[in-house]
């Protein structure tokens, strides 16, 4: 069996550690309790090499024998084909997986990511804001019924729920859940699981080691 590299930035500040999305990889990693290695690539300096792996000058991205792939969502569903833990192979879950696989990256987090910028940037009273405000509040609504009837997504944990849960979390942390408290609750389950609880722990002791580094000791 090949190696497993797994590439994030070697630092980054204070305010996204935590939520680098190395995280949602490292998670299913040990869910599925695959072998790998963490790698780093500066954060500051971002080469041509590192462009080749990731287009957009991004992390993470997986390194697996010949395949080299970017995209979070993408390395999800190629650790899932690895492991049952993460991914059924009953065709009926394995489509709903999918399908909430794609809901978590595409109609939750493309209002998620504009509305924390600008939530983090602090005009919350801007015209911008409160109509991302609106949006994601409608779309938590829809989702808010699913999750009080359901433990996971597709019927048991998958890789759907390390998206959703990680798509969530950054609401939870402007404390946007208050209203939605299945969503909350759904949170708060998802990363009570051991291996959220290692991954997270381990991404922010990758981060702090690089503290002392010459390029990052004064920032
Ligand atoms: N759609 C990409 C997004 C990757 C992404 O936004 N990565 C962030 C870290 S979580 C990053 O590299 N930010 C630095 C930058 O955009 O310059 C994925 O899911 O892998």
């Amino acid at each position: 069996m090949s190696e497993i590299v797994l590439t994030t930035f070697d630092w980054v500040p204070e305010t996204p550690r935590g939520y680098v999305r190395d995280l949602r990889l490292r998670w299913a990693l040990e869910e599925a309790g695959l072998p790998y290695r963490v790698m780093s690539v500066p954060f500051r300096e971002r080469g041509p090499e590192h462009v080749a792996h990731q287009p957009f000058g991004q992390v993470p991205w997986l390194d697996d024998g010949e395949i080299s792939m970017f995209e979070s969502g993408a390395i999800l569903v190629h650790l899932g084909e690895k492991s049952t833990a993460l991914l059924s192979r009953d065709p009926v879950r394995r489509a709903q997986a999918m399908e909430w696989l794609f809901a978590a990256l595409n109609s939750m987090e493309m209002v998620t990511v504009p509305w924390s910028f600008l939530g983090f940037s602090g005009d919350r009273s801007s015209p911008a804001f409160t109509k991302l405000d609106a949006w994601l509040g409608a779309r938590l609504d829809r989702v808010e019924p699913i999750l009080a009837s359901r433990e996971w997504l597709a019927g048991s944990f998958s890789i759907a729920d390390i998206a959703m849960t990680d798509v969530l979390r950054l609401v939870a942390r402007f404390e946007r859940l208050g209203a939605h408290p299945a969503c909350r609750d759904y949170v708060a389950r998802a990363t009570a699981r051991p291996a959220f609880v290692k991954a997270h722990a381990d991404q922010l002791a990758h981060f702090a080691a690089s503290d002392r580094l010459p390029a990052y000791a004064t920032t």
